[in-house]
């Protein structure tokens, strides 16, 4: 495989400066959350992160980077990758489904005008993910306006990117996407029903996205729960969560070397994982459990969010070349 193209590190790069020319992204952890207070290429996830406080993650690359705001979409491209983030305030009585749809379709638009048109791998933060309007939980009012959006802009089963979708503590849609001039392949988990297949009783809308996406010699790997078929196991026990959670890993990074030469065969060979956590007492156990389990290997950030569904306490997220 040739050279990875992000040189990924945990970084403290100071608030509200100026990046460095060799920046692609950044990932700014913190519940201060400001609406791109940090300026436009500094993602705030408005995500706390614990055991230890990492500031931020800093994705760099070798080539030169171009960047731009457009239509409040803030963007970094560089070769075959752009990187882009929005963030959205809400004004109370908005639909959600509504307010979801027409930011997804903002930034379809957006791409498809330019040179990187299809998203590999997308991150969605936003507030109080469980509260219930017209029946939905905000969750599944999201898979609707994310699934409008996607159909509208021809996005098909087989092409949906990778994804997390997590709850935080600050105002705000939050949409953070890493966009291809290529369609990726997509990866499914043999251990899970797709998520675009799952039945009615998870929302009226299955959530639009797959389990990992190959693209440009890069696995992007979803937000990974403790899930097998379409049913959450091991409720309430965070620690058999996240061993179910390093099975789904060890599957969907089998299912993508068929497909690809990627590096890491076993959870503990990868680089990166991002972890998230339901409740903040939790991380320093997760964090002791993962290294136990995967040696010192992968950097861990441990992050304050809430998954999806009420039951499940712990997710995984990662990518590897
Ligand atoms: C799951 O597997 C857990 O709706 O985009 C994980 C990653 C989850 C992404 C999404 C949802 C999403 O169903 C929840």
């Amino acid at each position: 495989m040739s050279h990875p193209p992000f040189i990924i590190d945990f970084e403290s790069l100071p608030v509200g400066g100026e990046l460095p020319a060799d920046v692609l992204a950044v990932m700014r952890f913190g519940e201060s959350g400001g609406i791109q207070a940090a300026g436009l290429l500094d993602f705030q996830t408005g995500l706390a992160a614990l055991d230890p406080a990492v500031p931020a993650e800093v994705w760099r690359v070798r080539g030169p980077v171009e960047t731009g705001s457009s239509e409040g979409i803030a963007w970094a491209e560089s070769g075959p990758h752009l990187f882009g983030s929005i963030v959205l305030d809400e004004t109370p009585g908005d639909d959600f489904a509504d307010f979801v749809q027409a930011a997804y379709l903002r930034i379809l638009r957006f791409l498809r005008e330019g040179r990187h048109p299809v998203i590999l791998r997308a991150w969605n933060y936003f507030p109080d993910i469980h509260a219930s309007g017209d029946g939905l939980d905000r969750y599944q009012a999201f898979c609707v306006g994310r699934y409008r959006a996607f159909m509208e802009a021809g996005y098909q089963e087989g092409f949906l990117p990778a994804a997390t979708v997590i709850g935080n503590d600050v105002p705000g849609l939050r949409i953070a996407f890493l966009a291809s001039r290529e369609p990726g392949e997509q990866i499914e988990n043999p251990r899970q029903v797709s998520a675009f297949r799952y039945p009615q009783e998870y929302g009226p809308q299955s959530p639009s996205f797959s389990r990992a996406t190959l693209g440009d010699g890069q696995l992007f790997v979803s937000g990974t729960a403790s899930i097998v078929g379409h049913e959450s196991l091991h409720g309430g026990d965070v620690l058999a969560q996240t061993d179910e959670i390093l099975v789904n890993l060890q599957a969907v990074l089998d299912a993508a070397r068929e497909r690809a030469p990627i590096a890491a065969r076993t959870p503990a060979d990868l680089d990166l994982l991002r972890v998230y956590v339901r409740r903040p007492e939790d991380a320093d156990a997760v964090r002791r459990h993962l290294a136990g389990r995967l040696g010192g290997r992968p950097r861990t950030v441990v992050l304050r969010g809430d998954i999806c569904r009420e039951e499940l306490l712990v997710e995984i997220e990662t990518m590897c070349g």
